[in-house]
């Protein structure tokens, strides 16, 4: 069994934030503001753990597939462990905008003899500005080989009841810290995508709510919102409400705390130590708003499992 775990990917030190950046922005080189405004985000968090993170979820997926693959007989006769029902499973990581990038994690599978594999994104919500942006980079990479990987997707999976129930874990967390939680207000966020993706039908703001929705009511939560953050600095309009806007208008409401989880990414990175812990964090200080945010799922073992779970089933037999 073999996969291709994909995620965003971040620089690994401040003089690769340029490169990276001109890689997000398609080729062309940032202005000098963007990027000293970019570098000073990075430095503000001290550093992002993404690539660490999606390396730790690759290492763990791996060894959880390993370990469950075979069927265990009840007492060891044969050769231990046993042999897993398709071979050795091996997970590559490939990140979208640095290194090992897509095309180097699909070159690497090729080379190590993969013809078949499962393909997933760590991020739980399709959208025309992420997953078929990675599906675009692992097409181009295909044509640089000589034989073809057959690539089975992953597309989305919001309502994966592993998934809701890793989520609903962690926010109930941040109900016991809440002075009042029937008084509350929980307030769901993802990325913001530029509304031109959501005018030709993109299905991400759909999945996000579905994705709230089913964690709300899994906490029988008497009422909740959903939000976008990280809107790019670009001139064309993106998906809102943002964060920010919300919280204020949160406030006008009469709202004294909020609860904010971070939805549509499984790790902690810029997005959500710059945007949610730095800046909604500031923003609901100045309104006088209680903000507790939920922790990330991370490398934990209770998403690794829906990660296994979603392989296994895609995995064609
Ligand atoms: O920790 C890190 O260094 C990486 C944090 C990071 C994640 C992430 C996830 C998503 N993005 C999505 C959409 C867009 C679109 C553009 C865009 C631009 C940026 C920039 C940075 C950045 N994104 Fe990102 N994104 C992260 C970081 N993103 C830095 C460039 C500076 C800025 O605008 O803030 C606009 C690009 C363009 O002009 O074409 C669109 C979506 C996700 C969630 C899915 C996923 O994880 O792939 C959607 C993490």
């Amino acid at each position: 069994m073999n996969v291709l775990l994909m995620a965003y990917g971040t620089p690994y030190a401040p003089e690769e934030v340029e490169p990276y950046y001109t890689d997000i922005r398609r080729g062309r080189r940032p202005s000098e503001e963007l990027l000293k405004e970019l570098s000073e985000r990075y430095e503000a968090i001290g550093k992002s753990p993404l690539n660490e993170i999606t390396l730790a979820q690759a290492v763990r997926l791996q060894a959880l597939l390993n370990l469950e693959a075979p069927p265990y007989p009840k007492r060891l006769l044969g050769p231990f462990p046993p042999r897993a029902p398709h071979g050795p499973a091996r997970v590559y990581v490939g990140t979208k905008h640095w290194h090992p990038s897509i095309g180097e994690a699909v070159a690497a599978m090729h080379e190590d003899g993969v013809r078949r594999a499962v393909a997933i994104v760590a991020a739980p919500h399709y959208s025309l500005r992420s997953v078929a942006e990675y599906r675009e980079k692992v097409d181009s990479a295909l044509k640089a080989l000589p034989e073809p990987i057959d690539f089975v997707w992953v597309e989305s999976y919001e309502a994966h009841p592993g998934l809701i129930a890793a989520y609903a874990r962690r926010l109930e967390e941040v109900i016991w810290r809440l002075k009042n939680p029937g008084k509350a207000a929980y307030v769901f966020t993802a990325h913001s995508i530029p509304l031109s993706a959501v005018e030709k039908g993109d299905p991400y703001p759909r999945q996000v709510e579905k994705t709230a929705e089913l964690i709300a009511k899994r906490l029988a939560l008497p009422r909740f919102y959903v939000a976008y953050q990280s809107a790019g600095r670009t001139p064309e309009p993106w998906l809102g409400p943002d964060i920010n806007e919300l919280l204020r208008t949160l406030r006008e409401e009469g709202y004294e705390e909020v609860a904010v989880q971070a939805v549509g990414f499984p790790a902690d990175h810029l997005e959500v130590f710059y945007d949610l812990d730095l800046e909604a964090q500031a923003s609901a200080r100045e309104l006088g708003l209680r903000l507790l945010r939920a922790r990330s799922l991370n490398a934990d073992l209770d998403y690794i499992q829906v990660l296994r779970d979603l392989v296994e089933a895609a995995w064609p037999r």
